[in-house]
Parts: C-alpha cells; sequence; structure tokens
C-alpha cells in the first residue's frame, strides 16, 4: 500500500471541476484517505516547491499557487504514487485522457500536483498533513479494482 500527496491547484475550484477530478480518484480504486481545503500561504508554498527556487518559473508558480484555495488529498492505493502521476500526465504536453491534458490545451497552470516519487511523497504529505488528520479504512471492495 503507497500513499501519495495530491493537490487540486487554484485552477480546479473556478472551473467546478472538483467533482469531476475526484470522481476520476475514486473510479481508478484510489482512496482518499485525508482531505482539506485550504489557502497556501507563500512560506508552504515555498517548502513544496523548494526544488524550483531560482527558476525562471518560480514566481509564476507561486503566484498561482497562492492565488486561490486548493483541495489537498493523501490517496492511497497499491503503486498509487505512479498511477496518479499516469492519471494527470506529464508537467507539459499532457495529452487526451489525462487530467491535465483534458482540461486545458497547453498551460503552466496545471490543475493538478501529485507526488513524482515515494521520496517526494514522503516530503509532501507532512507538510500538508499531521499524521491524526490522515485516515486509513478498509470496506472490502479493494478486490474490485
Ligand atoms: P509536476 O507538477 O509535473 O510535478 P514540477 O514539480 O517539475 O512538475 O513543476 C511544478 C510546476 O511548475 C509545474 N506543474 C508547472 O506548473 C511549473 N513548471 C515546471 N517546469 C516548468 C517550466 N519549464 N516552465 C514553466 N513552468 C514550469
Amino acid at each position: 500500500m503507497e500513499r501519495t500527496f495530491v493537490m487540486l491547484k487554484p485552477g480546479v475550484l473556478p472551473r467546478r471541476i472538483a467533482g469531476e477530478l475526484i470522481t476520476r480518484f475514486e473510479r481508478k480504486g484510489l482512496k482518499i484517505t485525508a482531505l482539506k481545503m485550504m489557502n497556501i500561504d507563500r512560506s508552504l508554498c515555498a517548502a513544496h516547491y523548494a526544488e524550483h527556487q531560482g527558476k525562471d518559473f518560480y514566481e509564476g508558480l507561486v503566484e498561482y499557487t497562492v492565488s486561490g484555495p486548493v483541495l489537498a488529498f493523501v490517496l492511497e492505493g497499491p503503486g498509487a504514487i505512479a498511477m496518479v502521476r499516469l492519471m494527470i500526465g506529464p508537467t507539459s504536453g499532457a495529452g487526451p485522457g489525462t487530467m491535465r491534458g483534458d482540461y486545458a490545451r497547453q498551460t503552466e497552470l496545471n490543475i493538478v500536483h501529485a507526488s513524482d516519487s515515494p521520496e517526494s511523497a514522503a516530503r509532501e504529505i507532512p507538510l500538508f498533513f499531521k499524521p491524526e488528520e490522515i485516515i486509513s479504512w478498509e470496506d472490502g471492495n479493494d478486490p474490485w479494482f
């Protein structure tokens, strides 16, 4: 079982597509084990995107990420990290069928972030969630997925 951090970014609520995106994760069989709506402050944003500090797109990335409320998630499932990355599509040039590819032609203002490795997930999840905010649950339906 693997946990990944996912964030529906500020472009999602204005498009009224939060439900559609959450449904994609649920239908794939991923479990929501933590969820909160929040405004990200600049210090949290800087910690989250620390690897990009100093790059030419960094300021625009921060401006976008703090520009409105986000939905932060922990999703759980076997191979969840790689699976969610497949579902969201690549950083640029995401094709049809992926979340990034289905809701925009091409943009740096991506609608969704997801951890890109176990190391990223281990770093990102505690930035956004306290351990007690992550709730694992079982319903016996895993064999269907
Ligand atoms: P991802 O979000 O696919 O994990 P990262 O972590 O490399 O990609 O980049 C975080 C965000 O920064 C991207 N979603 C995108 O909005 C922006 N970004 C990354 N690389 C570039 C780039 N070369 N030019 C413009 N924006 C970029």
